[in-house]
């Protein structure tokens, strides 16, 4: 337990439990995603059944703003031009007639559904496979979202419904939950959390930003539901081998430990330290509703993040395929 008086730090308390640095070489920048192979891809190919697709990610660039970690901004799309331009006579029909409408976005690449790249947490002055985390300075130099684009993420996907499971529509603010828990979850699904699994945990969070709007979504001190830290649930992740978690939340894990006093201490044990791929702010209500519906809660899942060089992390649209 902390002592009310001394901080704890990352260094203390994951001292003693597994990393996978140096496991795939030292030049190694996709960490877990190197358990995705042929075979593995086609496990999840093997799930599919009946054809169904849903698609995981939320809106970007919502006129009601998008949910974003505190001091982060939603996504803005702008337009360049459009009819308006032809009509008011500042742009010409291309020969033959031909008109288009453009724009942009500013966003944060961490401001949507989303893979995060290896190296966009750390500690100690060392991100993923103990590169220096002065690689990140100006670009991410070493284990950037691009890395993780090119492979892109396909296997067997299983959700595991902790909200469904609790009775609840959504889990309250700071609400935890372990490995066990997802495990017990598993079991009443009467399904299994596998070796190499891409891991999808439904919560119900997001649906309070856009059920009941930004303001109940942020009041008070912004404290997520999720996962919660223990060294047995980090064994976990490192036995099972778990290729990449995703969660309908934030930041994928309960914000603040309250046992250690650490905040994201997940980002540091799972993805810092295991190279497990993190995929956050994504919507799982359509497909937990089928999955409950013909109890089948595995399926072949895919994404992959769009391809920014050098990027922190960037924007994903999965797919599941039942
Ligand atoms: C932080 O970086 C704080 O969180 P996330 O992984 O949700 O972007």
């Amino acid at each position: 337990m902390v002592n009310s008086t001394e901080q704890q730090t990352l260094e203390d308390v994951l001292a003693d439990l597994p990393k996978n640095w140096g496991r795939w070489g030292d030049d190694d920048e996709i960490g877990c995603l190197n358990f995705q192979t042929p075979e593995t891809v086609m496990r999840g190919v093997s799930e599919v059944r009946s054809g169904k697709v849903f698609t995981l990610g939320v809106p970007i660039g919502s006129p009601g703003g998008d949910p974003v970690w505190p001091g982060r901004s939603g996504a803005m799309r702008l337009m360049t031009q459009d009819r308006s331009h032809y009509i008011a006579g500042k742009k010409q029909a291309m020969p033959g007639g031909l008109e288009y409408a453009d724009d942009y976005i500013t966003a944060f690449l961490q401001g949507s559904s989303q893979y995060d790249a290896l190296g966009h947490t750390w500690y100690g002055d060392q991100i993923y496979n103990g590169f220096d985390a002065g690689t990140t300075t100006g670009g991410m130099e070493k284990c950037g979202v691009d890395k993780l684009a090119k492979k892109g993420v396909v296997g067997r996907g299983v959700l595991i419904d902790i909200a469904r499971h609790r009775g609840k529509a959504s889990l309250e603010k700071g609400e935890t939950f372990s490995h066990e828990d997802l495990e017990a979850a598993a079991e009443a699904q009467g399904t299994t959390i596998e070796q190499h699994d891409n891991l999808l945990i439904r919560t119900g969070w997001l649906k309070i930003f856009y059920d009941e709007g930004p303001d109940a979504f942020y009041s008070g001190q912004f404290v997520e539901p999720g996962l919660t830290f223990s060294p047995e649930l980090v064994r976990w992740f490192h036995e099972k081998e778990i290729v990449s978690l995703s969660t309908d939340t934030i930041a994928n894990e309960v914000t603040m430990d309250s046992n250690t006093g650490i905040a994201l201490p997940l980002h540091a044990a799972l993805m810092r330290n295991l190279g497990v791929l993190f995929s956050e702010i994504l919507w799982f209500d359509e497909l937990a509703v089928d999955c409950a519906g013909d109890g089948r809660w595995s399926f072949l899942y895919a994404g992959a993040p769009i391809n920014v060089v050098g990027g922190t992390g960037a924007p994903v649209n999965p797919i599941a395929v039942k």
